[in-house]
C-alpha cells in the first residue's frame, strides 16, 4: 500500500517529512487535512494525533505522528541509512547526528518557528502580531546562529560530516525567514552557517516541495 501522509500544503511540518519522502524517492499520497474545516480538530483525526496537528504518517495501517519522528522512520525503514541518518549501528556517528538534531529542536525551531507564527501566520489567521515579541525572538535567534557559525567551523554538517536529518530539519523554517526579511542565515557575519545553508536550501528535494 502506498504511503499516506495526512497533511497539509502549506504546513512547514509537512513540508519536513514531504522533503525526506522526495530525498528517499518514496511515491506517496497526500491527504489533504483542511484547516478552514478544522479537520485537523476532528474526532477521527484527534484519534490518530492527539494534540489536533499535522502531519501524521499512514504506513499500510502503522500510524506514526511528529514530523521528525516519521522522518527518521522513513530512513531507517526505506534506505535512508547512510544517506540521511547514520547506520545504528556506528554509536558516535549517531550520537552527533543526534546532537545536531537536537540543537535543531531547541536552538533554531522556536525562535524559528515562533517568528514565523508572529510574522507570516498570525496575519494570515487575521491575528494581531507582536512586534517586541517578534524582536525579541530575532535576537535570541541572532545568538544562537553564533552557535552555528562555531559548530559548522568544526563540522560541514549539523549533524557531522556528511548532511543527514539534522540538516534538513531546517528547511521549512528556514526558509520563511528570508519571506521576513531576516537574513541571518545568508548574512557575511556568519560565513560557515551562509555556506551550509546554500548547500542544503538547493537540495533538489526542497527545491521541489518549496515550489508546490
Ligand atoms: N511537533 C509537531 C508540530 C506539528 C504542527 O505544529 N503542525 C502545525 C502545522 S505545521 C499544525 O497542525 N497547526 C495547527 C494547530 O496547531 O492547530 C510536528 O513536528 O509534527
Amino acid at each position: 500500500m502506498v504511503l499516506k501522509l495526512y497533511g497539509n500544503p502549506h504546513s512547514t511540518c509537512t513540508a519536513r517529512v514531504r522533503t525526506v519522502l522526495e530525498e528517499l524517492s518514496l511515491p506517496f499520497e497526500l491527504v489533504v487535512v483542511d484547516f478552514a474545516k478544522r479537520e485537523h480538530k476532528a474526532p477521527e483525526f484527534t484519534a490518530v494525533q492527539p494534540f489536533g496537528q499535522v502531519p501524521y504518517l499512514d504506513d499500510d495501517g502503522f500510524r506514526l505522528f511528529e514530523s521528525r519522528a516519521i522522518c527518521r522512520y522513513l530512513a531507517l525503514k526505506y534506505g535512508g541509512i547512510g544517506k540521511l541518518i547514520p547506520d545504528p549501528a556506528d554509536l558516535e556517528k549517531t550520537a552527533v547526528f543526534e546532537q545536531g538534531a537536537s540543537v535543531e529542536l531547541s536552538n533554531f525551531d522556536p525562535f524559528a518557528s515562533g517568528l514565523a507564527f508572529e510574522n507570516v501566520f498570525k496575519p494570515v489567521l487575521g491575528l494581531e502580531t507582536d512586534p517586541a515579541f517578534a524582536e525579541k525572538l530575532k535576537g535570541f535567534l541572532e545568538n544562537k546562529l553564533a552557535g552555528y557559525e562555531a559548530l559548522l567551523a568544526k563540522q560541514k554538517y549539523l549533524g557531522g560530516n556528511e548532511v543527514t536529518l539534522a540538516d534538513l530539519f531546517h528547511l521549512p523554517y528556514g526558509t520563511l525567514l528570508k519571506i521576513q526579511k531576516i537574513d541571518f542565515l545568508e548574512s557575511d557575519k556568519y560565513p560557515n552557517v551562509k555556506k551550509w545553508w546554500a548547500e542544503i536550501s538547493s537540495r533538489s528535494s526542497w527545491v521541489k516541495v518549496s515550489a508546490r
